[in-house]
């Protein structure tokens, strides 16, 4: 479904919804006292809110302004994690599948203008085969074991199912609630439903709209930076001419931006949209017909206190942390992103790799697990949130899935997604899926996409410690895929790194260390012309469940989770520096 980014203007209203709400688990009968937006997990000391599995309660009372009446009036929910079931007055009014994407829910018919009733939200943080990102019923301990108490609980049969399947088959704090901001908004009744952009680079910009209702003219208006009408059209489709445009061109380049003013009847929305394109050429990566590297950091939304909860002041800070480092890009690992950090991107030139939740596919019955048109609903609504930044570059179909036990099975399954991302994308942007660590030569998947993105720990989980070993194994994989002819991106590789550890001798865990990782790959990368990207993981240490692997969650950051760099942020800082000036 898609759902305009809420705006206030001469024909739309919007309420933020957030504060401090009511909270509860089942069976308490005392409410206590939540902030929204924000995960619920790290604001108390209380265990539940940190491992509760299963549904909470979020409550607080909503009134129409009066001064709403006959207007469209909905809640919209940025995100609700995982999936949601929306009441007023204890009557079910709609339920969402999916903690990501943006939905939004009529109240007409529910609530007049003037009257106040009391809004409730029950998230539902269970995961599963069905959900995405997945779950997974064993995997609790890290070493096998014949003890039958062990094998018992790891096969799920106890305290698992009791309790709810909720074992991430994902590397990340399985965050939960109403993470992003709630709002009540106001439109016309006959009003804008989508904006569609195609620009092109000689300032040709296509368009069409969708509307509700029948009454009135669509009109479109080009604004330029300073909101100077540059061009305009009629008509739910059409296509103009914006005369010597401005491009959007990634940092440290100029971002343009322009407006594009759309008016149906009484209903206006500014959509703002930058002159681009991308493609694939060869083994290259073009925007604006130039040879793009990208090298930054992939993310992940994490940061104390809030947990995934969306944070401006934040996301500002990480995006200035960007600049500082001379980074261009990230990739949204390993689910989209608040809306509010892809229009930073898009005022600052950072650029994005959009990311679905499909991570965790990691067993051999994914392909048998009925996931695939849920998949595909998610990435359709993924397209339609995301299709007119111009930060986004590349859609990413998921994270390091299971490719190389069933080949082809594996194909099956995600092929049909490549064909629909390049199918429901106005824009066509180039198609990727993550590839991890595996039988790269046996594998079909990656290998099939536009761009290859492969995510790789040699030094790290492999030949743990020996650099010299992990650059000859390294080297070895990269004259294979030197052999397929296309444009590869390093999507991942780092290595845990406590800050403040050092050794003069550079052994794992320490800053030396880390250094000397990314020297040790960036040297590997260098060599090789067909590599247009590296990003490492990650920008900076984030919250994990607990594990014998995970202290205090994954420290492969180059900055701590407070944002403090590590040397290595330093190095690369260096690096990407150099590389932005040639
Ligand atoms: C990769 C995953 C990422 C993990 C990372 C790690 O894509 O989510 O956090 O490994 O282990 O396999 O640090």
């Amino acid at each position: 479904m898609s759902t305009l980014y809420p705006q206030v203007n001469e024909a739309r209203m919007a309420l933020d919804l957030g504060g401090v709400w009511d909270f509860r688990f089942p069976g308490d009968e005392k409410w206590q006292p939540i902030a929204v937006p924000a995960s619920y997990n790290d604001q108390s000391p209380d265990p539940r809110f940190r491992n509760h599995v299963g549904i909470t309660e979020y409550r607080r009372k909503i009134t129409i302004p009066k001064a709403w009446k006959g207007m469209r009036v909905c809640l919209r929910f940025d995100a609700a994690a995982h999936n949601a079931r929306i009441l007023l007055d204890g009557k079910e009014i709609a339920f969402h599948r999916g903690g990501f994407l943006p939905f939004e829910v009529e109240l007409d018919g529910h609530l007049e203008p003037g009257q106040t009733a009391e809004l409730t939200v029950e998230t539902d943080n269970r995961i599963n085969h069905t959900t995405l990102p997945i779950g997974t019923e064993g995997g609790v301990s890290f070493l096998g074991s014949d003890n039958p108490g062990i094998e018992a609980v790891e096969a799920g049969k106890k305290f698992q199912q009791e309790r709810g399947v909720n074992r991430p088959a994902f590397d990340f704090f399985n965050y939960t609630g109403l993470q992003r901001p709630v709002r009540m908004i106001a439109t016309p009744r006959e009003f804008i439903r989508d904006i569609t952009l195609v620009p092109s680079m000689d300032g040709t910009v296509r368009w069409s709209v969708e509307t509700e209702g029948t009454g009135g003219e669509v009109r479109v208006e080009i604004l330029d930076a300073d909101g100077k009408a540059v061009s305009a059209g009629k008509g739910r489709e059409g296509s103009l001419r914006v005369a010597e445009p401005h491009l959007w061109e990634p940092w440290p380049g100029t971002p343009y931006l322009y407006t594009a003013r759309v008016t149906f009847g009484e209903d206006v929305y500014e959509q703002p949209f930058g002159i681009r394109e991308v493609k694939v050429e060869g083994t290259r990566f073009l925007v604006n017909g130039k040879p793009f590297r990208f090298h930054g950091p992939c993310k992940h939304e994490d940061s104390p206190f809030h947990g995934r909860g969306m944070d401006n002041c934040l996301n500002v800070t990480d995006i200035n942390l960007y600049h500082w480092m001379n980074a261009n890009c990230f990739r949204t690992s390993h689910y989209p992103y608040a809306e509010e950090m892809y229009r930073l991107c898009d005022r600052e030139g950072i650029v994005i790799v959009d990311e679905t939740p499909a991570v965790g596919m990691w067993a051999e019955e994914p392909y048998g697990w009925n996931l695939a048109d849920y998949h595909m609903q998610v990435l359709a609504d993924m397209i339609a949130r995301d299709k007119n930044h111009p930060c986004v570059v590349m859609w990413s179909l998921g994270n390091e899935p299971d490719t190389d036990t069933m080949p082809d099975a594996a194909y099956a399954y995600w092929h049909p997604l490549y064909e629909a991302a390049h199918r429901l994308d106005p824009q066509d942007r180039p198609v990727t899926v993550v590839g991890c660590q595996n039988k790269y030569g046996v594998e079909k998947v990656i290998r099939s996409m536009d761009v290859v993105l492969i995510n790789r720990y040699y030094g790290w989980y492999n030949l743990s410690g020996d650099l010299e070993a992990a650059k000859y194994a390294f080297r070895m994989e990269l004259d294979w895929w030197e052999n397929q002819h296309k444009p590869l991106i390093l999507s991942e590789y780092g290595a845990d790194t406590i800050a403040g550890l050092h050794g003069a001798v550079a052994e794992m865990f320490t800053e030396e260390f880390q250094v000397a990782f990314y020297e040790m790959v960036s040297e590997c990368l260098d060599e090789r012309d067909f590599v247009v990207g590296e990003m490492p993981w990650n920008f900076a240490d984030f919250s994990t469940c607990q594990g014998p692997m995970r202290v205090g969650g994954n420290r492969k950051g180059l900055f701590t989770r407070d944002r403090r760099p590590k040397m290595a942020a330093h190095w690369l800082r260096e690096r990407w520096g150099k590389m932005q000036a040639d």
